[in-house]
């Protein structure tokens, strides 16, 4: 039997990080359908992700997205964070929205472009430090249309050397977090498509550069609790951009899609030691809510996390184990089915009544009168969206 109290500890110190970019508007690429009471700066997205925090009381930190939230002074944006209970997470460079990208950033056959890109990402170390932050997220947009485009050995070169001149620059306690995307926007090849390649890398870079696993990044039908269950016996899991996807980077809720999918990977976690802040894992949202209101999404989005993770921590490990040893496939199996099939929505309603919280986050938030307040507030002005 699994000790429920443990069960309650291992949920309240677990931490879900909520991504800047969710709070602002965001679409496809046929149209961005602007919302009412958006955020219209960077100051403003920290407010939203203070009050996911304090309806959730698990999602303590935001990541911000350079320059999507460049400010001019991040000390003071760290401080209205802390102000308003949180703090500021993973750092997010963005080296793929200028027209000098057209061939990639740092993989660019430009000597020049590869210079500019990489000043970009020391630039967001600096902002690591006054902010805190402990992680820099480093998504590439690098590849290939067409073969023979460019050589794609030599792109691997360019990569290696920017990474080692960043994880050269990187202060005590910071890590580099590197993700990989199987395609798009480059549909031929990209320059981390896997995490073979992103493991490879981190592995010549040494222990402070870890595997970023986005759950929308993979082929059609990945075992992606492998991928983690391998990263974490090793020490290169570096954390999660969580998000649901049906068919491709959707950035859907996180547990919309596959909530069983979500279950086996903190099973994979929470067996392999990975909640244990010694771990260091991330655990992260990647998201945009095109359609949706955006905070009871992401407060949505936090609870579906921790609704799996509240499952995987019931699994019985002990008879797990026993089970496997003995070569019971069917035992075994029920052990991981029984832990999904059972409701923790009680046990977590009561986990946020100890946490002097409402045990209905969602319904306290639509109870607060708070969209209704920011969307008077926010009537003037321009919202924050993509690029913005
Ligand atoms: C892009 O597909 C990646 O998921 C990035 O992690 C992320 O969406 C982007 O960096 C947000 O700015
Ligand atoms: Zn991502
Ligand atoms: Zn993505
Ligand atoms: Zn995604």
């Amino acid at each position: 039997m699994t000790d429920q109290r443990a069960v309650r500890e291992a949920l309240r110190t677990q931490h879900i990080e909520t991504p800047s970019w969710a709070y602002g508007n965001s679409g496809t690429r046929f149209k961005v359908f602007a919302q009412e009471g958006v955020p219209r700066d960077a100051y403003e997205k920290i407010d939203d992700a203070a009050v996911v925090h304090r309806y959730t009381g698990v999602a303590p930190t935001v990541a911000l997205h350079i320059p999507w939230d460049r400010v001019t002074d991040y000390g003071d944006l760290a401080r209205h964070a802390r102000e308003r209970g949180i703090g500021i997470g993973a750092i997010n460079p963005n080296v793929f929205q200028e027209d000098e990208y057209r061939l990639g950033s740092v993989c660019n056959p430009d000597p020049a472009v590869r210079r500019k890109a990489l000043d970009h990402l020391l630039e967001c170390v600096d902002i690591m430090d006054v902010t805190g932050s402990a992680d820099l997220s480093l998504w590439f947009a690098d590849g290939t249309n067409y073969p023979g485009q460019d050589s794609i050995a030599d792109r691997q070169e360019r990569l290696s050397e920017a990474l080692r001149a960043v994880y050269d620059r990187l202060g005590d306690g910071q890590r580099m977090l590197v993700e990989y995307k199987l395609f798009e926007p480059a549909f031929y090849t990209m320059d981390v498509p896997d995490w073979g390649t992103s493991y490879a890398h981190c592995v010549d870079l040494g222990p402070r550069a870890k595997v970023l696993v986005d759950t929308g990044h993979h082929a059609p039908g990945t075992n992606i609790e492998f991928i983690v269950a391998f990263l974490l016996a090793r020490s290169r899991l570096g954390g999660f951009h969580f998000n649901s996807r049906f068919y491709a980077d959707d950035d859907l809720m996180v547990g919309a899609a596959d909530p069983y999918q979500l279950f086996r990977i903190m099973v994979e976690i929470v067996l392999g030691g990975g909640l244990e802040p010694a771990a260091g894992v991330a655990f992260m949202l990647d998201q945009c809510h095109n359609i949706e209101p955006k905070i009871p999404a992401l407060i949505r989005s936090v609870l579906n996390v921790q609704e799996a993770t509240a499952k995987a921590l019931l699994v019985d490990a002990a008879a797990l184990r026993g089970f496997q040893r003995e070569g019971d496939v069917l035992s075994a199996n029920a052990v991981l089915t029984d832990a999904f099939a059972t409701d923790v929505r009680p046990l977590l309603a009561e986990l946020r009544e100890d946490m002097g919280l409402d045990p209905d986050p969602i319904a306290a938030y639509r109870r607060s009168g708070h969209f209704e307040r920011i969307r008077a507030e926010r009537a003037d002005g321009a919202a924050a969206g993509w690029g913005a």
